[in-house]
């Protein structure tokens, strides 16, 4: 037994205090390590070829922040990511390349840049390049939330790829666009509930920019836009959302603070984010983390685009999710 009164940490606080530090990843070198690992490892050998971008403040843990994982993957020209499935849901947002896949179970979804690719608990997935370029993608996974809970399953397929089970596109067609089929819906088609796997830039970036067009701006966010899972309007995932943010040229928010520990990966502009105080550059695809309850202040100095994602459909669903706006 332990004496709670000697604890040298407090066991309940007044607020959150994160042991995760703000950290930002320059795009550049890290895409050469990237790269570099590229020349050392296939990615069937290595199953994965990914870079995971660890946070300084929780070392040893792959973790970005307490309840969430980020890596930067790699997939070559010619290669397979081989097919495989876990409890852990993961996102994917492309950093480059055009034109590679992510299938799910046997159904691809061809990946452009800043596109947003969902793989939900329990799919099976692969990825794939058939194009002449490198295909890099930030991967988004709940990988800490779920050994918290000490839930994890993983199995491998016993072939490479699934074999294909719709053309390529085939569930965007008909969840893409406010629609949804009179028989066969969801249930049938994917019984996680998450028909939809594919959020093009195609569409979202107009979206945004019809919003900054026409939209009163919110002080503390910028114009925003989160994603949802057209089957019930939710969260796009059980433990993560996503959401895109525009802030027009010398724009400054006001600060604010949430609970959901939240990844950035800046896809426009330039500008700067000040973190409890300090002061971080923002440039085209630099990821930074934003752990809880930073104050958090965006500056842009051109047009500022960003994607993010966090764990807030899980504190939802726990209850404690907060924020403050300042
Ligand atoms: O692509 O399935 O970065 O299973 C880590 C674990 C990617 C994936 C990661 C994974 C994957």
């Amino acid at each position: 037994m332990l004496t709670l009164w000697e604890q040298p940490h407090a066991l309940v606080l007044p607020e959150p205090c994160s042991p995760a530090r703000p950290w930002r990843w320059s795009y550049g070198p890290a895409r050469e390590y990237l790269m570099r690992a590229g020349d050392l490892i296939s990615a069937e050998q290595a199953e994965r070829r990914v870079l995971i971008m660890e946070n300084p403040g929780l070392p040893g843990q792959a973790a970005i922040t307490p309840s969430l994982y980020a890596g930067l993957q790699l997939v070559l020209p010619g290669e397979v990511a081989p097919c495989h499935r876990h409890t852990q849901n993961a996102l994917r947002f492309v950093m480059e390349g055009s034109g590679a896949y992510t299938a799910l179970d046997g159904e691809k979804a061809v990946m452009e840049p800043f596109d947003l690719v969902l793989t939900p608990a329990g799919q099976w997935h692969d990825h794939g390049n058939e194009t002449a370029q490198p295909m890099i993608w930030l991967d988004g996974l709940d990988i800490p939330t779920v050994r918290l809970f000490d839930a994890q399953f993983s199995e491998r397929l016993d072939q490479p790829t699934h074999p294909v089970t719709a053309p390529p596109g085939d569930t965007l067609a008909r969840y893409g666009r406010n629609l949804r089929p009179m028989r066969g819906h969801v249930a049938d088609r994917r019984p996680t509930g998450r028909p939809l796997f594919h959020y093009r830039f195609a569409d979202w970036r107009p979206a945004l920019a019809a919003m900054a067009r026409s939209a009163e701006i919110d002080p503390h966010l910028g114009h925003a836009l989160e994603f949802l899972n057209p089957a019930d309007g939710g969260q796009v995932l059980a433990t993560m959302s996503a959401h895109v943010r525009l802030l027009p040229a010398g724009f400054e928010t006001r600060p604010r603070q949430s609970t959901d520990g939240t990844v950035f990966v800046v896809v426009e502009g330039e500008g700067e984010a000040e973190l409890n105080g300090e002061v971080v550059p923002l440039h085209e695809r630099d990821v930074v983390v934003v752990p809880s309850w930073t104050r958090l202040v965006l500056r842009s100095s051109r047009e500022l685009v960003l994607f993010a994602y966090s764990d807030k459909a899980s504190q939802e669903k726990l209850e404690l999710y907060r924020e403050r706006n300042l």
